[in-house]
């Protein structure tokens, strides 16, 4: 019996108390897992009403609705957090602070794994990566599951596993930071920047919590490390896994890099070619370093090149990240919903050389606007602001570029586009998060198409 076998075994909650908290789809799927599993689980939310979670009771867990009580919290065996839920608050710190072990859901899920996991973390092009990296290890005939901070919560994994299956999977900082034994076989770090200040307390900390997804991982497993972000080589430092870097700019003696139009792995002795660029069907440079980064795990677990350049080529990207929405008289209109931070919004209109307005503003989280200031200079005709950082975004472009706001998404969209013509590009970009206006950046990205729409009927 291997070691991963040996966790599983070891690990039950058969007749334990556990408690769950938050029941949004990560909850859900850990209330369920753990139920079939034989635990007695308590589901505890803070909305009153939750109707995806009401099947659950035909399993035997019992919900707590409208609020979390601390006996829920203090008196069980066992504290499960959705990735959401912030760690710090008093029910959890009383669990804690009484003895009660607390997990996240991933960390939960992953005790349970029969399969290896390939993990893939990074302030941007999580999604991305953790997509092609499935797609092109399923093309080349691996059982694959994809999933984690991206569709399927690990929890819902778990029955699927075997032995042979590679669980590609999406984490985010929130999942990492409550993470024990969680061991990938391969781990990506993709690139840091600053990112979810609203919750984590310091940039440091941010960090730290990505940089966990090292911290179980000894000399058989992989680091998969962007050599162009000198903050992830410094978060990659301590780990004790064998490291493959990949560099899109920097030169490097060996690894993933770019040579005459080609993904190569670069060796000492020798060049293998991955994938050739023109198989990549995606607006923007900052994805084509996805693609190196999920090129390398490829190469690590054997895929064939032949089939990571299928998959490559059948992929037209995620919604949301860099979506060529529609041309309208002569107008480019991209979504971009998903750079909800400065940093890739700043990847983002990097990506265009000029005629470019780009939309952007929303609830801010953290991080320096004013780096937008010399990009927009040289390529933006003007840019739209909407939502709650209107002030924050006037004080920080001011004079850089022509700047104009909008009082909804409509309004924006028909401006842009009346600024973007004849032959500009109107890119959805927001550098902040969507919870002033919207539920999440999906529903946002989504009311951007439609406006857009919308604005083709009017014509
Ligand atoms: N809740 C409580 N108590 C609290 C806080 C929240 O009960 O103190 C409840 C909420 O009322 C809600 C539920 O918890 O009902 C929400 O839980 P959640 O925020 O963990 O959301 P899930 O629906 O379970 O989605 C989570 C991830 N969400 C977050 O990390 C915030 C999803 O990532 C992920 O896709 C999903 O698990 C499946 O694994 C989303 C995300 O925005 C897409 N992630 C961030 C990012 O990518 O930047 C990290």
């Amino acid at each position: 019996m291997g070691p991963r076998e040996h966790k599983r075994k070891m690990f039950s909650v058969v007749g334990k108390r556990v408690t769950v908290a938050g029941a949004g789809r990560s909850g859900i799927a850990a209330a369920e897992l753990l139920a079939r599993r034989g635990a007695h689980v308590t589901l505890s939310e803070t909305r009153v009403e939750v109707a995806a979670a009401e099947p659950l009771r035909g399993l035997g867990v019992q919900l707590e609705l409208g609020g979390h009580k601390t006996e829920t919290f203090a008196g069980a065996d066992l504290v499960v957090l959705s990735p959401g839920v912030p760690p710090e608050q008093t029910v959890v710190r009383a669990a804690r602070s009484g003895g009660v072990p607390v997990v996240g859901e991933l960390e939960l899920a992953s005790r349970w794994l029969r399969g290896r996991v390939i993990a893939i973390t990074g302030t941007k092009g999580k999604s991305t990566t953790t997509e092609v990296t499935g797609r092109m290890l399923e093309a080349a005939g691996f059982t694959v599951t994809v999933g984690g901070n991206i569709g399927a919560p690990l929890s819902a994994q778990v029955p699927a596993s075997t032995p042979e299956t590679l669980h590609v999977v999406e984490t985010s900082s929130f999942q990492l930071e409550q993470i024990e034994t969680f061991h990938p076989w391969i781990a990506v770090m993709l690139n840091f920047s600053p990112d979810h200040l609203d919750r984590h307390p310091s940039l440091e900390a941010y960090g730290a919590a990505k940089a966990r997804i090292f911290e179980n991982q000894d000399a058989s497993d992989w680091a998969v490390v962007n050599a162009d972000d000198p903050a992830v080589l410094e978060l990659a430092r301590q780990g004790r896994a064998r490291r493959r870097l990949f560099a899109r700019r920097e030169p490097i003696a060996e690894g993933t890099v770019i040579e005459d139009r080609w993904i190569v792995d670069r060796r000492k002795d020798a060049t293998g070619h991955l994938v050739p660029l023109d198989a990549i069907h995606l607006l923007g440079p900052h994805l084509v370093t996805d693609v190196m980064a999920a090129a390398t795990v490829g190469a690590i677990a054997g895929a064939a090149p032949a089939a990571m350049t299928a998959a490559v080529e059948s992929f037209h990207g995620l919604e949301h990240t860099m979506e060529l929405v529609a041309e309208i008289g002569g107008v480019r209109f991209v979504n971009d919903s998903k750079a909800t931070n400065v940093e890739s919004a700043l990847r983002s209109i990097e990506s265009f050389e000029g005629a470019l307005v780009p939309i952007i503003g929303g609830r801010f989280k953290g991080g320096d606007l004013r780096l937008l200031r010399e990009p927009l200079a040289s390529r933006a005709k003007a840019v739209v602001a909407i939502g709650e950082a209107k002030p924050l975004i006037r004080a920080a472009l001011a004079g850089a570029v022509d700047l104009r706001e909008a009082a909804s998404l409509e309004e924006a969209v028909e401006t842009a586009f009346a600024l973007a013509r004849p032959s500009g590009v109107v890119l959805f970009a927001p550098a902040c998060a969507s919870f002033d206006m919207f539920s999440d950046y999906a529903e946002r990205g989504r009311r951007f198409k439609s406006e857009v729409a919308r604005l083709a009927r009017s014509l």
